[in-house]
Order: structure tokens, then sequence, then C-alpha cells
């Protein structure tokens, strides 16, 4: 018989039904007041086996603002609520580029792919429980992630080497992490119109989010990227911050190989499956070509200057690949449960911060630079098993759920790795979904 659901998975659906807005999910009550693109994915994984036909719902919100060229939009816009910065306004995506939809605004970078997880669960959900309706709409939907599938692979990849490019820290989903300084460093800020950040009046301390000067640089990208018109080509030949990155590559990769399993299930044409493992295979070779053996991670790679020597947890992505060899990935192993990560000195829980503690840049109480993010560990923990690791799956999901399980844990954002204090928003959905689906 199966366990009785407990009173932590009673509290983690309450945040995601105190955070629903019927067709699409807050990130945050507060801090995150709209449709975000990876966080949806996450919330769609964890609502899958609740409820799949709400959980398909939170996906097809999400591509109803996809863009005629098939970018799906990092943030599209609750016309209802104006308590965010930076809002549909600085955006423009519409007034910008013939691609974007008229309605609803959007912005105009990405975030990784996580969808096609998200996809697969709800179909093998609705496949399993006879939910045939479910089924029908998972198949309906299929052609527009497959679209955006095709813009990754040719617009964010346009020389087909396997990685792809970021233009901005926000499309990394690791915003202020290391991973960005050098290459943020070298933004010369123009002529930026003046603005207010609300994100500060919805944190306990100001120092846990990113500074005024690199607001300064992340809003200045954005004229940026609008003064090129969101257009890859254009963006490509002058954009300053250009950056091949290891994380959102690797997540590509499983994607491909995740979405080629669901065009196998619909029976569509082999010559789509075999693009969509093709992709998967190169974006594994170029991430397993990333692997520095100095350091024991995959590099990020600046368009500009190269190798990105930090020591973060997106160096640990490869574990995500779908091909990899037995070598590379006993080292992972050894790296994530290492004294670099979660078994560093002192952490409250063996989880995996987000930045090496005691590397460059590494500051536990920063974004990105060092709390622990519980759905960037349910990441790892997915990798973990689909590599056959379960005892260290395993290992890791119990350490999360430990630190999620604490009277004041709160499903927050991120936690501070050595008191496991919350920081950032309470009642995080991403943190509720992996909760969730991890009970
Ligand atoms: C900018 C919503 C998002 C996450 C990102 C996270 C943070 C936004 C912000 O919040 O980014 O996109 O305002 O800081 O870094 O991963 O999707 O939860």
């Amino acid at each position: 018989m199966a366990a009785e659901p407990g009173p932590l998975h009673a509290a983690a659906l309450q945040v995601l039904r105190d955070n629903d807005l019927g067709n699409w999910t807050k990130p945050a009550p507060r801090l995150y007041p709209h449709q975000w693109s990876w966080d949806s994915a996450f919330i769609a994984i964890g609502l899958a086996r609740i409820d799949p036909e709400r959980a398909l719902r939170e996906l097809e919100a999400l591509f109803a603002a996809q863009w005629a060229d098939g970018r799906v939009p990092h943030i599209v816009f609750n016309p209802e609520d104006r308590d965010y910065f930076p809002g549909a306004d600085w955006w423009a995506s519409a007034e910008t580029s013939q691609s974007a939809p008229r309605t609803p605004a959007t912005s105009g970078l990405i975030q990784p792919p996580v969808h096609a997880l998200a996809l697969q669960l709800i179909l093998s959900v609705a496949n399993s429980r006879g939910i045939s309706h479910v089924a029908d709409r998972v198949a309906d939907l299929y052609p527009r992630v497959m679209a955006w599938h095709r813009y990754l692979a040719t617009a964010r990849d346009a020389r087909g080497c396997g990685l792809l490019t970021i233009y901005h820290p926000w499309e990394s989903g690791t915003d202020n992490s290391p991973r960005w300084d050098a290459a943020l460093a070298r933004v010369k800020v123009g002529n930026l119109p003046k603005y207010q950040r609300h994100d500060l009046q919805h944190v306990h301390d100001v120092s846990e989010r990113p500074t005024d000067a690199e607001y300064d640089r992340y809003l200045w990208l954005v004229e940026l990227l609008k003064s090129a018109g969101y257009d890859d080509a254009r963006v490509q030949r002058e954009h300053p911050f250009q950056v091949q990155d290891v994380l959102m590559s690797s997540i590509f990769s499983a994607a491909n190989d995740v979405l080629a399993e669901v065009a196998i299930t619909l029976a569509r044409p082999g010559s789509e499956i075999d693009e969509l493992k093709e992709w998967s295979r190169r974006s594994s070779r170029a991430v397993q070509e990333a692997w520095d053996t100095e350091l024991n991670l995959a590099l990020d790679r600046d368009v500009q200057t190269g190798p990105v020597r930090v020591e973060t947890c997106a160096g640990l992505a490869p574990i995500l690949l779908p091909d990899l060899g037995p070598e590379l990935r006993s080292r992972l192993v050894q790296r994530m449960f290492g004294p670099g990560f979660a078994g560093a000195d002192g952490l409250a829980y063996a989880v995996v911060p987000s930045t090496a503690p005691g590397s460059i840049g590494f500051h536990a109480r920063r974004y990105w630079r060092g709390p622990t993010w519980p759905v960037f560990n349910w990441l790892l923990c997915w990798g973990l098993r689909h590599q056959g690791l379960a005892r260290e799956a395993a290992a890791l999901r119990a350490a999360n759920l430990q630190l999620l399980e604490r009277p004041d844990a709160c499903f927050a954002e991120y936690f501070e790795p050595y008191t496991a204090e919350q920081l950032g928003s309470p009642d995080q959905s991403w943190t509720a979904a992996v909760a969730l689906d991890w009970l």
C-alpha cells in the first residue's frame, strides 16, 4: 500500500495552490509575480502526478507566448501586476521584434530548456492512467516544444558546435553566479534610463540580491539586445556578453533525448526523432570536451576570452548527459559529494551549494554565489538517477528533504549552506514543486 502523503507534501501543495493564478503559477508570492519559463517547467513536474491536466496547462500557458522564431521567453507578463522590475515596458518586445507576440507581453530572453522533462512526465502519467484527453493535448503541444528546441539548436548554436550561447546572465537561470563576473565586468554601461528596483523591497536583507552595479549591467545588456531588435544574427555580431553555457547545453542534451522518447510515443516521423537525437549527441560531446581536468568541472566558454575558470554547481551539469562515459561519471560523483560541494566542511546538510565554498566569488548568503537551491539539487538527482546511480540520488534527495522539513524552511528560494537559514523569497513555487516530486 502506498504511504499517505505527510505534512510536508500537504504544505508544498498549499504553496503551489496559493501561487496558482489559474493557468500558470507565480514563482513566488511577491518577489516574482509573472510567469517564468523554467520555473513553470519545474512546477509542471511537481504537479504531474497530482493533477496532470493542471500540470499541462502550466506549459500550455507558457508556450502560448512563444515567439514566431521558436524562442520561449523567460518571462510572460501578468498585465494585472506591475510590481516587478524590469516590467513589460522595459522589454518592449512587441515594439522591437516582429517575432514577438503582440500579446501577452514577454521578455526577450530565454531560460534553460527543462520543459521536455515535464512534457514526458505528464505524457507518461496520462498514458498510464488512461487520461486520453491529456495525452491528446500533449500531442498538440509537442510541435511547439520541437520548435523551441529547433530555435536553440540553430539560433543559439549557429555553428552547430553543441554549446548554446547566452546573451545575459538571466538566461542562465543562475543569474548572479561568479560564472558571469568577468564577462559582466567588461560591459561598459552607456546612457541608461533612470530606473527603480522592486526586488529589494521583497527580501529581508538586500545583500542577498545582486548589487546596483550588477543591475546597471543587466539592464544595459537589455538595452543592447533591444537595439539589435532581439535578432540573433545581429546580437551575435555585436553583443558584448556572449558565453557558451555548459549548464544550458547539458540540459539541452538531456531534453533532446527525452523529447525524442516523447516523439517515439507520439509516433512522430523518424527524421524528427533522428534530429533530436543528433542535437542531444552534439551537445553532449561538446560539454564533455568542456571538462577541465584541473578543476574537475565542465567550464563555460566566454566567446571573447575562452574558458571561465570558476567552481560552481553548473560545472556538475554533465551528470545530465544521456551518454556519459563511466570515467567522467565517477569523477562527477566524487566532485559532487566531495569537499568542494556536498561534502564541504561545516555544511548544515550534505546538499550541493551553488558555488564551491572558499572558491573565487563564493559568498554564503548572496544570490547564486554559495547558497543552496533545492531545485538545482533536484536536477542533479535527476541526472544521478538517469546515470543509474540510485544510491547517490537517494542520498542527495534525503539530505534536501531534511533541509526542507525544518520548521522554518518555508520552501525558501535558497538556503544559507552552513546555517540552513532561509533566504530570498519564502513559499517559492519550484522549491515546493521539487519537494512534491521527491515525496
Ligand atoms: C530574473 C524566478 C526567477 C528564476 C531565476 C532566478 C530569478 C529573476 C530575478 O528568479 O531570476 O529572471 O528577478 O532575479 O535567478 O532562475 O527563474 O524564480
